[in-house]
């Protein structure tokens, strides 16, 4: 795919060639060669950062065709109403600013005078922009921090969910961060957790959108030269397993760093984060992972039952196109985007159809690509349960539930 660059970490993971995670394809498409690109997965001990290594510019996956809408599931706006509703009565900011607005799944939750959103996929900018929250439409940047400074002045809360994992340039994106912040300001991240991914064998958390996945390990070293430190820190459910970090400026003294941070480290470096043998044995997890679920598609096929795929998710084109399942072991997939409807999936070319309504009797299992919005899902599908209908999901190990 041209221009990668390359992060010099030590490879322990390779899941194979892989197409852009979010580029659901048309029909008219499906004879052209698709570009692909190398998924490895590395670890740098010195940074203790686990991230893929050659990655793709930011261009060419964020842009105005971008599908994926966090407000597509119940899970996440309770999450994100939660939370807003939360952090607006402890923390009372007078300016906000949200990086990875999106939809708007989080945004709307504030006064439209007290928040700034970013948001580079301008399908999505537009969304809020329309609905009256300024949204700048471009990547969170040195430029665009000094641009908002200038226009609102500094501001007191900085918040981004899944999306400081996405950018290549973490010193730019804490530098730029600093420069916007004001003193006793506070920024809050929430992104998976690596333990989580590691424990859950869910190595469908690495694609092309996902640079990193981190530690609060990673997460403390990387602050240390930007003078940030992380003075709370939560596990949340959300995506599998997420943190959620709470980080102020090291000159802030109105906040006073919590217990739960060195618990967390102490529980990160017990488990292993700080040794490549322990990505090792990820990595042969994983091998075997991909074995069982092969598996378990080949005895379903071989029992003529009807196989669909639930959620085509970006998690779930590493995991098709590392085991090659194509539409000879899952006949389709559902999925309630618009914008990912009678379209194909990256690599495998499994057709995705719309989802309109609980699944009729004539699908006997259905392979969780959403395997994270697993309770969500088994609510909404109780009759097909009742049925007799079966999931299969790889995670923590692949198995028919
Ligand atoms: O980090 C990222 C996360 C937040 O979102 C991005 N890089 C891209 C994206 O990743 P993903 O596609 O793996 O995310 P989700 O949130 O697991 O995607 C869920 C998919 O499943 C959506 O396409 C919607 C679909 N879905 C469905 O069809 N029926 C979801 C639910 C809950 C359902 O009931
Ligand atoms: N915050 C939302 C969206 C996560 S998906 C949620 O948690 O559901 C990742 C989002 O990050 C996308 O909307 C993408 O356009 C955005 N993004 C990617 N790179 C970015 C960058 N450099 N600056 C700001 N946003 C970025």
């Amino acid at each position: 795919m041209g221009n990668f660059e390359k992060l010099n970490n030590r490879k322990f993971l390779d899941l194979g060639m892989q197409p852009l995670a979010n580029s659901y394809l048309k029909k008219k498409y499906l004879k052209k060669r698709e570009k692909k690109y190398r998924l490895e997965i590395g670890f740098n001990s010195r940074k203790k950062i686990v991230s893929i290594l050659k990655t793709i510019p930011s261009k060419k996956m964020f842009n105005k065709y971008y599908p994926y809408k966090s407000s597509i599931s119940k899970t996440m706006k309770k999450s994100f109403k939660i939370f807003a509703t939360k952090i607006k009565k402890k923390y009372k900011p007078k300016c906000t600013i949200e990086i990875g607005s999106n939809d708007g799944a989080f945004l709307k939750y504030f006064n439209k005078n007290n928040i700034i959103g970013i948001e580079p996929c301008k399908n999505l900018a537009n969304i809020t922009n329309k609905k009256g929250f300024k949204t700048y439409p471009f990547f969170w940047n040195r430029n665009l921090a000094k641009l908002i400074t200038k226009n609102y002045g500094k501001v007191d809360l900085i918040y981004s969910a899944n999306t400081i994992s996405h950018i290549k340039n973490l010193d730019e994106v804490f530098s730029s961060i600093n420069l916007a912040l004001s003193t006793n300001g506070i920024l809050i991240l929430e992104d998976p957790s690596l333990l989580e991914c590691l424990k859950n064998n869910a190595y469908d958390q690495f694609y092309c959108e996902h640079i990193y996945v981190f530690s609060l390990l990673s997460i403390v070293n990387i602050l240390k030269k930007h003078e940030l430190e992380v003075f709370n820190i939560e596990k949340i459910k959300t995506h599998g397993g997420s943190n959620r970090y709470y980080i102020k400026k090291k000159s802030n003294k109105k906040y006073i760093i919590n217990q739960n941070v060195k618990k967390n480290l102490n529980i990160e470096r017990n488990f292993g984060l700080n040794n490549f043998s322990t990505y090792k044995r990820f990595a042969s997890r994983v091998k075997k992972s991909k074995l069982k679920l092969i598996k378990i598609l080949e005895i379903c096929r071989n029992k003529n039952l009807k196989v669909i795929g639930y959620g085509a998710t970006a998690k779930s084109v590493t995991v098709l196109n590392y085991c090659k399942i194509n539409k000879n072991l899952i006949s389709y997939f559902l999925d309630t985007t618009t914008d990912k409807q009678n379209k194909y999936i990256p690599g495998v070319h499994i057709p995705i159809k719309k989802y309109s309504g609980p699944m009729s009797s004539n699908i006997d299992v259905a392979y969780l690509g959403a395997w994270n919005f697993k309770n969500e899902i088994f609510v909404k599908e109780s009759n097909f349960i009742k049925r007799g209908g079966k999931f299969i999901t790889h995670i923590p190990q692949p198995k028919i539930v």
